[in-house]
């Protein structure tokens, strides 16, 4: 089981950490729904942490390509009944949020990370909260908003550009108090990419290692996977899944925000173990 302290030190360690997906969410793209209720909710949290889950991160917003807003006062409604039972599970959790409204109710909680995928810039206490409480943040890239992301995304060079984002949204959570040390950085996989974006992050995440923090990627059962093999249903994409997850650990990635935490604990062990035969 990781500590916080595991994950913050994951990218000199080369320790993988498997994050699992929790959505709290009526709407959300590959398991909208199915754990909206909270009984559900928290039995599957304590399924993926029996399964390998070092940490979970659980989210009452869907950011999925096209979604609405959800208010902060929803988004606590949705959480309130299960953050107190997730965070007893015993490992760290993260709230899956840009509000600090209801990153600060999480953390009274118990949770000790904040995944912003607007990376501090939707809601500006968020970062000076986290400073004031001592959280871990993830600063995530995303080009537009859910709402119009998908639209016309358009880069000279995806890479340069989701690095020095991601460089100014460190530098903003330092001048915020976040001490550097309790950043993660994220390219945001299918956040305002093409498929062509998406493998081009892929392939060039060591890019990122130049920041000197961990490195998450997200790409569970993403669209881009339907666009390299053919149309799947979001829960048929494991396998696509589970390369993306292997090839971004073999250059420097070392967190990994997924809803199939089983297979993707298994595939990381067995590759950690070829890395250091
Ligand atoms: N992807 C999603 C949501 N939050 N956070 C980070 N840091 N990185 C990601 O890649 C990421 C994220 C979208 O996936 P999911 O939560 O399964 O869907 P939805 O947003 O529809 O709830």
């Amino acid at each position: 089981m990781a500590t916080l302290d595991d994950i913050l030190s994951s990218h000199r360690t080369g320790r993988p950490i498997v994050m699992g997906v929790l959505n709290v969410t009526p709407d959300s793209f590959s398991d909208g729904g199915r754990f909206f209720a909270p009984g559900a909710a928290v039995a599957h949290g304590r399924t993926m942490v029996e399964a390998g889950a070092d940490v979970l991160d659980a989210g009452a917003e869907s950011t999925r390509p096209g979604s609405e807003r959800v208010s902060p006062d929803e988004q606590i409604r949705r959480l309130e009944a299960i953050l107190p039972a997730l965070v007893g599970l015993g490992v760290p959790v993260s709230i899956d949020t840009t509000s600090a409204a209801v990153a600060a109710f999480a953390l009274d909680a118990g949770a000790a990370i904040i995944n912003d995928v607007s990376a501090g810039r939707d809601d500006p206490a968020l970062l000076p909260l986290a400073a004031r409480r001592g959280a871990a943040v993830i600063l995530m890239h995303m080009l537009g908003r859910p709402r119009d992301m998908q639209a016309a995304p358009r880069y000279d060079d995806v890479v340069v550009e989701v690095r020095d984002f991601l460089a100014d949204r460190l530098d903003a959570a330092v001048a915020a108090g976040v001490p550097r040390g309790r950043c993660i950085v994220d390219p945001g996989i299918g956040f305002g990419k093409t498929l062509e974006h998406n493998l081009a992050l892929l392939a060039g995440i060591d890019a990122l290692a130049a920041l000197g923090v961990p490195i998450l990627v997200g790409p569970s059962r993403k669209r881009f996977i339907s666009a390299v093999v053919g149309d799947t249903g979001p829960d048929q994409r494991l396998g696509g899944t589970l390369a993306a997850v292997c090839a971004t650990y073999l250059k420097g990635a070392t967190l990994f925000r997924v809803h199939d935490v089983a297979p993707a604990r298994q595939a990381l062990a067995v590759l950690r173990a070829i890395v250091e035969a």
